[in-house]
């Protein structure tokens, strides 16, 4: 009888782009077998409310509920707290779903009742019905701020207000330096019990960096005796989602596979066994191979579920993950 515990894979996301692949993962994987810690870097308030972009939509794609169409918030919504907030002259630059408005009171009254993120996302995921682990990277407050030719913008001033349109010149992570890691991932990435590492193929600078620059979090993976491997979200000079290659070319980086290798390699020494990059941008191999980061190459577009289980299983092919 094997009384080991059982082997697990953590994936790093941010929203979209991280929670497709973290769908896939979940599907393809048994019950249980995936813990996901995720930014909010994203969170703010907002009408009083307290908002988890990216943890809400993993909660949501996790769950089959997500809204396709909008890339964010819940599918078949209605809008009509936003119609009466916009009629009271109210702020609806920030859209709340009907249904979604129900996720952030859930949240923000738990908050208020003295339960911390981790606690209130665990019962949100089990209220759902998820068998997969969604953690926040942090308890504590942690709020990216975007430095652009508009000046500094909070990040969902310059995401949704300005629609990503100011040109930004770099990224800070406000209340990062006193910002705890969330304790179930150090102890899980202590724990022996991890079989893999699987970054996202989310935003690097605004959605894994904070991740990985929250204290501990960098040299306890560098610590784990298991491959992590990294996805590209540049495919063929673009972003699949998101405002990643529009923030390369501002920020002065050739808007490639291997300009996203190159951040993680200069960031995060000896942090990635291997980068996978789309069929597309196969030329690159060699020079990711350069900076000593292996490479696999295979189809990375997730339109489908099965896109989704595809990529999920070719990453975990490179893991000798046993179910
Ligand atoms: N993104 C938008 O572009 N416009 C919105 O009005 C909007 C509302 C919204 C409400 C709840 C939520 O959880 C996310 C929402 N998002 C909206 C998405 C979002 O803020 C960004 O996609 C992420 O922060 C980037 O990962």
């Amino acid at each position: 009888m094997n009384d080991s515990p059982a082997r697990k894979i953590l994936a790093l996301s941010g929203g979209v782009g991280g929670a497709k692949l973290a769908l896939g993962l979940s599907s393809v994987l048994p019950p249980d077998a995936l813990d996901v810690v995720v930014n909010t870097a994203d969170d703010f308030t907002h009408l009083g409310l307290h908002i988890s972009p990216d943890i809400d939509t993993l909660l949501y794609t996790l769950s089959g509920q997500n809204n396709q169409e909008l890339g964010w918030g819940l599918a078949g919504e209605s809008w009509q707290a936003m119609d009466a907030l916009e009629n009271l002259g109210g702020e609806t630059w920030f859209r709340l779903g009907d249904r979604d408005l129900a996720t952030h009171l859930w949240r923000s009254q738990a908050l208020a009742g003295g339960l911390g993120l981790a606690q209130v996302t665990n019962e949100l995921a089990t209220r759902m019905g998820l068998s997969t682990a969604v953690h926040p990277m942090t308890e504590d407050s942690v709020r990216t701020a975007v430095h652009s030719d508009e000046g500094e913008l909070p990040f969902q001033e310059y995401f949704v207000r300005r629609q990503c349109q100011p040109c930004v010149s770099g990224f800070e992570f406000k209340g990062i330096e006193a910002a705890k890691p969330n304790p179930a991932v150090m102890r899980l990435l202590r724990s022996e019990q991890v079989a893999g590492v699987v970054i996202c193929p989310s935003n690097p600078f605004v959605s894994v960096d904070p991740i990985l620059r929250i204290e501990g979090m960098y040299h306890a993976l560098l610590a784990v005796d298991a491959p992590i491997i990294a996805v590209s979200p540049i495919v063929a000079g673009m972003a699949i989602k998101g405002p990643a290659a529009k923030m390369m070319a501002e920020l002065g980086m050739p808007v490639t596979a291997l300009a996203v290798a190159e951040h993680y390699a200069e960031q995060y020494p000896g942090l990635l066994n291997t980068f996978v990059i789309d069929q597309s941008d196969a030329t690159l191999a060699s020079d990711i191979r350069s900076i000593g980061i292996d490479v696999a190459i295979t189809p990375t577009i997730m339109k489908t579920l099965q896109d989704k289980q595809q990529l999920a299983r070719f990453t975990l092919g490179m893991m000798e993950f046993q179910a």
